[in-house]
C-alpha cells in the first residue's frame, strides 16, 4: 500500500541534508553539521515554548527558581541556546543575533567558513497569550579563510547559502532552503526527529488573503494605501481579498507560503524604513518566498538586491504571490 508505505519512510532533515549535500562533495559535511546544530536550538527552543505557559506555577522564564536564581526570559534563553549551538558547531565565524547590539566573533579555535544572521525568537510579544511565535535564520559563506570582518555578513540577500525559520504553533514547523526549493519539516515529539511533511513547497501564483498591521494606515504612503484599499474594494471584477495578520512574522509568512497572497510591513510616516530588520527578518524571509516561486519587494527594489549598511537595518517588504507582489510594484512604479 503506497500510503502506507510513504508513511513508513520517514524522511529525516538529516537525512534529507545529508542527500543535498552530497550534490556538493567539497563541502565536506559541514553544512550538515552546521544544520543539525540549528535544528538542536530549534528542538530546545520549542520545548522552553511548549512549557511557557506553565512557567509562573513551575518557575521558568522571568521567576525566582528554588536556588533563588533569576530565570532567564524567553527570548534572552532562546539567544542564549542558539548562540552556544552555533558556536559549538565550530563551523562559524560571525553570528548576528536580533538580541545583540554587536556581531558575535567565534572564538578562532571555533571557527568555521559560515556567517549566520538570526532572530532567535520573533513576535515576542505573543508570547504571553500562547500565539506562535518563531526562529528566522539565514546562512551566509565566507569567500575564503582571511579574518573574519563585519562586511562578511553585511551582504545582499541573495548572497545568502541558504535560510529558514522554525514556527513554534500547534505543532513545530521547520521550513528551509538551500537555493534549491524550499522544504517544511515537521517535529515529531515522540521521536525528536523533524520529519519531510511539506515537500518542495510552491506558493499559489495568487492568493486570496492580505495580512498587514491596518492600525498604521493612517501613516501609509500613496502605494501602500491604494493596494490595501484594492484588496478590500477591487475594481477590476475580482473578489475582496480576507485579512490575516497574527503579529507574528513567522506564522504570517508561513500561512502565505502555502496558503498564497501578501504579507506586507511597509513604510509609514513615523517609520520610514519599516519596522522588520533586513539581515535576520527579511532576507531569510525573501529567500524562502523567491525559492518558493513568490516574490518580495522593498517598494522601490527586489528586497535580496539590497545591500545592507549596519546590523539591524530595516527595510519595508511585501512578499507574497507572484501575480500580487507585480500588482504592487506597479503602482510604485506609477508613482515615480
Ligand atoms: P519583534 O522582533 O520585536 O518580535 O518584532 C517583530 C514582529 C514580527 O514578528 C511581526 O511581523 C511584527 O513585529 C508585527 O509588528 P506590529 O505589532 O507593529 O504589527
Ligand atoms: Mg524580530
Amino acid at each position: 500500500h503506497i500510503a502506507d508505505a510513504q508513511r513508513t519512510d520517514l524522511m529525516t532533515i538529516t537525512r534529507f541534508v545529508l542527500n543535498e549535500q552530497s550534490k556538493h562533495p567539497e563541502s565536506r559535511g559541514d553544512f550538515t553539521i552546521l544544520l543539525s546544530h540549528i535544528v538542536l536550538g530549534c528542538k530546545f527552543v520549542c520545548s522552553a515554548v511548549n512549557k511557557a505557559g506553565l512557567a509562573k506555577l513551575i518557575g521558568l522564564a522571568g521567576e525566582t527558581n528554588v536556588q533563588g536564581e533569576e530565570q532567564k526570559k524567553l527570548d534572552v534563553l532562546s539567544n542564549d541556546v542558539f548562540i552556544k549551538a552555533l558556536k559549538s558547531s565550530g563551523r562559524t565565524s560571525i553570528l548576528v543575533s536580533e538580541e545583540d547590539e554587536e556581531a558575535i566573533f567565534v572564538e578562532p579555535s571555533l571557527r568555521g567558513k559560515y556567517c549566520v544572521v538570526f532572530d532567535p525568537l520573533d513576535g515576542s510579544s505573543n508570547i504571553d497569550c500562547g500565539v506562535s511565535i518563531g526562529t528566522i535564520f539565514g546562512i551566509y559563506m565566507m569567500q575564503d579563510n582571511h579574518e573574519p570582518v563585519i562586511e562578511d555578513v553585511l551582504q545582499p540577500g541573495k548572497n545568502m547559502l541558504a535560510a529558514g525559520y522554525c514556527m513554534y504553533g500547534s505543532s513545530c514547523t521547520l521550513v528551509i532552503s538551500t537555493g534549491s526549493g524550499v522544504n517544511g519539516f515537521t517535529l515529531d515529539p515522540s521521536l525528536g526527529e523533524f520529519i519531510l511533511t511539506h515537500p518542495d513547497i510552491k506558493i499559489p501564483k495568487k492568493g486570496k488573503i492580505y495580512s498587514v498591521n491596518e492600525g498604521n494606515a493612517k501613516n501609509w504612503d500613496g502605494p501602500t494605501a491604494a493596494y490595501v484599499e484594492k484588496c478590500k474594494f477591487p475594481t477590476d471584477g475580482s473578489s475582496a481579498k480576507s485579512l490575516r495578520y497574527i503579529g507574528s512574522m513567522v506564522a504570517d509568512v508561513h500561512r502565505t507560503l502555502l496558503y498564497g497572497g501578501v504579507f506586507l510591513y511597509p513604510a509609514d510616516k513615523k517609520s520610514p524604513s519599516g519596522k522588520l530588520r533586513v539581515l535576520y527578518e527579511v532576507f531569510p524571509m525573501s529567500f524562502l518566498l523567491e525559492q518558493a516561486g513568490g516574490q518580495s519587494f522593498t517598494g522601490k527594489e527586489r528586497a535580496l538586491d539590497l545591500i545592507p549598511t549596519k546590523l539591524h537595518e530595516r527595510s519595508p517588504i511585501f512578499l507574497g504571490s507572484y501575480d500580487d507582489i507585480e500588482e504592487i510594484k506597479a503602482l510604485y512604479a506609477a508613482e515615480e
